[in-house]
């Protein structure tokens, strides 16, 4: 129904609540308008004569109040044990991705499994980062291997932002001055690009808050990650860096100088102005 396919562990949970909360609705709907085609159909208008008026009838009243209680009881028992499922951060991760959103991209630190900053040849933070777009070769990717858990603490520096993978059923939001933090099982075999948004209406440039979720297998994602520690240079020069580095020196002055106007001259150029 329009959910893309799971490719975590939790998104699975996800989507087994949404199903199962769908069959819930269309039981209760079934009965609903099964009892009302019921009275449609046979009980029909048969005379002039008004039927025996009933009120107060104890049985159905607490009927009605009881059977959607228990409907809501048992839909609120399950997205509570699953909230509780999908919010546990417990389980030691295998990489570590700080989450910065900012107006209006992402980046993305690394961290291994002991949550200590993965460090390249220059000593930085093996990081991606990002810039507005809506060209997919422009956007940040998040490398991630399969088959491992992963921890996301997520921050925001300006306004409030949300990261969404679709493909987690899942987004949390970056709330300036409030760390967030969640973790999912990236599944097995489910190596591939997938989308990832900003789910929060953010400012101007909010529809190019895009990036690329790679999910790579757990050898392709170290090799990857020993070339971004040995290559430091490697990193994308963060845009307009090319800019004002003009010499300063080289610009000409566009206003005229003024004219080297003798006494005489300046004197005829006044009587002309008259
Ligand atoms: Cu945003």
């Amino acid at each position: 129904m329009g959910v893309p396919e799971p490719i975590t562990e939790q998104a699975e949970r996800v989507l087994t609540l949404w199903q199962g909360s769908w069959v819930a609705a269309f039981a209760v709907g079934i009965l609903v308008w099964g009892l009302i085609i019921w009275s449609v159909i046979f009980h029909r208008k048969r005379s002039e004569q008004l039927p025996p008026q009933v009120r107060y009838n104890m049985p159905i009243e607490a009927l009605y109040t009881v059977l959607p209680m228990v409907v809501i009881a048992v839909l609120f028992y399950f997205t509570a044990k699953d909230q509780t499922y999908l919010l546990e951060t417990d389980e030691p991760a295998d990489v570590y991705v700080d989450v910065n959103a900012f107006q209006w991209s992402w980046k993305f630190d690394y961290s291994d499994a002991q949550d200590q900053p993965i460090l390249d040849t220059a000593g930085e933070q093996v990081s991606v980062a990002g810039v507005p777009t809506v060209t997919t070769e422009d956007m940040p990717v998040l490398v991630l291997p399969s088959d491992s858990v992963v921890h996301f603490d997520l921050t925001s520096p300006d306004v409030i932002h949300s990261f969404w993978i679709p493909s987690f059923a899942f987004k949390m939001d970056a709330i300036p001055g409030h760390p967030n933090q969640f973790q999912v099982k990236v599944l097995p075999g489910v190596e591939g690009d997938y989308a990832g948004r900003c789910a929060e209406l953010c400012g101007v440039d909010h529809s190019r808050m895009l990036f690329t979720l790679r999910v790579v297998s757990p050898e392709d994602y170290q090799t990857w990650l020993e070339e971004r520690q040995n290559n430091p240079a490697a990193l994308p020069t963060p845009a307009g860096q090319e800019e004002g580095q003009v010499d300063q020196d080289a610009v000409i002055d566009p206003s005229p100088s003024p004219s080297p106007l003798t006494s005489s001259e300046a004197a005829v150029a006044e009587e002309d102005d008259q």
